[in-house]
């Protein structure tokens, strides 16, 4: 088993215990395992081999043992056990946004057992009658139900890589493939990914789709044909493979890369140029016949109509063909550019890793330097550090300096913007950080107007260098706050505060076109990950996407300046 694997079998443990209405401590010591066993650098089998399972923080005797048993059975009693208790869609209840372990336990003690039922009760109006729920509640589920419907099957922009990586991988060992390539939504970076398009040039293409169709991770094959395969993954997400002649690839690469709107866009720019693009090639029409005008590389289709290859990012038909028949395409932002990350949190607030250990995998990414950024008083959940811990914590931090040479260490915070858009600590405090990034974790369902005031509000506190997480939300599962994205982003230019695009895969927030307006308002962008251990660190890539989708160059980033331009541009640098 994974440690992915044992760490979700910990967290539904959690969940269940949750819902049965267990004690606190007892559900918290699952949630932490949980997250423990996914921040670790190694699979449990290899700590294990070395007899060290019973070293890790918070696993004692009794948790060792069921780690072992999951190891050598792949399977845990105790967790049967606890299924038999419940409906098998008491995951898919916990699923909906709004819908917390309490909810559930009330919902099953109604009898409700399936989303379905649950949708018919919240639109008849039956769960305002039950104790412990009322008219908001139900509210707030059939809007939940509606946003996991609307995302459907789509997976988030980390899953269908991830995905990818492990199908291109497997083929790449097992298969005789020469070029290979992930095209459509995933290769422009889109945020959600419906399915996975593989294209591949091989001599011998019924190799590759045996390969393919037997992948341990296919669930069901659904088409297995001579050159193209479609299966459904364990993972719940479709893989279509493609393969195709090596004087195909750039065409066939082009048209599956997408999108839909680019290329016909595209199309119809080469078709007035009497020229045909499909993903056999790009062909110039004349009354005698169509000649060949290539077709191997996408810079072949491009040059065809007379347009410089465009980075898949652009590809959503938001200018880019204008833009490109100018000669004024952006030059994007590129992964090598970022020079640090600003945003990360260590063992001072709910971090896996010391101060010290981020620096390090920092360093070892090629970062010049990073700012710890851990949490606020008031995220007592993610034990926020208190005032009267930050000295200590300061001098962690300048150990960790010592112990680290060759990178700085920002001593920084991720500082909560409260209800009213004060600040979690007070001036005196903020002003003794390096760097200040400004956040709202709580009240997510204040009014438009209030939550762009509160906002706001906060960026004029002159020790604010960034906004964090502008609109809070996590895709496919929290729908953004309400707040207008356009007066945040004016009022950040104006006091000259830097906003973030949080590139952990589940928030992308800013988002492609938010990033994109935010550049045409002169607002300076910092890219972080918002990392909670060392191995999220190079999450930054998912970040640096994102940007591109917005048309993001490097001068827009502070991140990508050198630590020395950093400390000047930041606001407090320039008081
Ligand atoms: P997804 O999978 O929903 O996240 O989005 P895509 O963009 O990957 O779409 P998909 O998988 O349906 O098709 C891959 C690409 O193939 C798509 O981006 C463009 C191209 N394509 C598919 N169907 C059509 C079509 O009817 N017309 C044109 N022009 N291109 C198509
Ligand atoms: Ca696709
Ligand atoms: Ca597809
Ligand atoms: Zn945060």
């Amino acid at each position: 088993m994974t440690n992915r694997e044992i760490a979700r079998i910990f967290s539904e443990i959690g969940l269940m215990l949750e819902v049965k209405g267990e004690n606190v401590f007892k559900v918290r010591t699952y949630e932490r395992l949980a997250d423990l066993v996914l921040s670790l650098p190694e699979p449990l089998a290899t700590i294990r081999a070395r007899g060290e399972l019973r070293q890790l923080q918070g696993v004692g005797d009794s948790t060792a043992q069921k780690i072992e048993q999951l190891l050598d059975s792949g399977a845990l009693p105790y967790y049967e056990g606890l299924r038999q208790e419940f409906p098998p869609t008491v995951f898919e209840f916990l699923k909906i946004p709004g819908v917390g372990p309490k909810t559930v336990k009330l919902l099953l003690e109604a009898g409700i057992t399936t989303v379905e039922q649950l949708e018919h009760a919240a639109q008849a109006g039956q769960l305002r009658t039950m104790r412990g729920l009322g008219e908001k509640s139900e509210q707030d589920i059939l809007r939940g139900i509606g946003q996991i419907k609307s995302f459907g099957q789509r997976a988030t922009l980390g899953v269908a890589s991830d995905l990818a990586e492990t199908i291109v991988g497997h083929l790449r060992a097992c298969a005789p493939v020469e070029q290979m390539e992930a095209a459509g939504s995933l290769r422009r970076a889109k945020e959600s990914v419906g399915d996975i398009d593989i294209l591949v040039t091989s001599d011998r293409p019924e190799e590759v789709m045996d390969c393919f169709v037997h992948m341990e991770i296919v669930s069901e094959v659904i088409a297995h044909g001579p050159t193209k395969s479609m299966v459904m993954t364990t993972a719940g997400m479709q893989a279509d493979i493609r393969v195709v002649p090596p004087e195909s690839f750039g065409a066939a690469l082009q048209y599956f890369t997408g999108s839909k709107e680019h290329n016909i866009k595209l199309r119809d720019f080469a078709v007035r140029q009497k020229i045909k693009l499909n993903e056999y090639g790009a062909f110039k029409v004349t009354a005698k016949g169509e000649k060949r005008l290539g077709g191997a590389t996408e810079e072949e289709m491009y040059a065809a109509v007379g347009l410089p290859w465009m980075p898949p990012e652009l590809r959503e038909d938001q200018g880019e063909i204008e833009a490109a028949r100018e000669g004024r395409l952006p030059k994007l932002i590129e992964l090598s550019d970022i020079r640090g990350d600003l945003q990360m949190h260590s063992t001072w607030s709910d971090g896996h890793h010391t101060v010290e250990e981020m620096a390090r995998a920092a360093k070892a990414l090629g970062y010049a330097y990073i700012a710890v950024t851990d949490h606020s008083p008031s995220q007592t959940i993610a034990n926020g550090v208190p005032v009267a811990n930050l000295a200590r914590r300061l001098a962690e931090i300048e150990a960790a300096r010592k112990a680290a040479p060759g990178i700085a260490i920002l001593n920084g915070t991720e500082v909560d913007i409260k209800r009213d858009g004060s600040l979690d600590y007070p001036d005196e405090v903020l002003a003794q950080f390096d760097f200040v990034i400004a956040s709202v974790h709580s009240g997510w369902k204040m009014e438009e107007g209030a939550m762009t005031a509160r906002i706001i509000k906060a960026l004029e506190n002159p020790w604010v260098d960034a906004l964090g997480h502008p609109t809070g939300r996590i895709i496919g599962q929290r729908e953004p706050y309400a707040v207008d994205i356009d007066a945040v982003l004016r009022a950040a230019a104006k006091h000259g505060v830097a906003v973030e695009i949080n590139a952990y895969p589940d928030r992308l927030d800013l988002k492609d076109v938010h990033a994109r307006h935010a550049k045409s308002l002169g607002v300076k962008l910092l890219i972080n990950t918002d990392a909670h251990a060392a191995d999220q660190l190079p999450l930054m890539r998912f970040g640096v996407a994102t940007a591109r989708r917005g048309w993001i160059e490097k001068g827009e980033v502070l991140n990508t300046l050198t630590v020395r331009e950093l400390v000047k541009r930041l606001r407090r640098g320039r008081r």
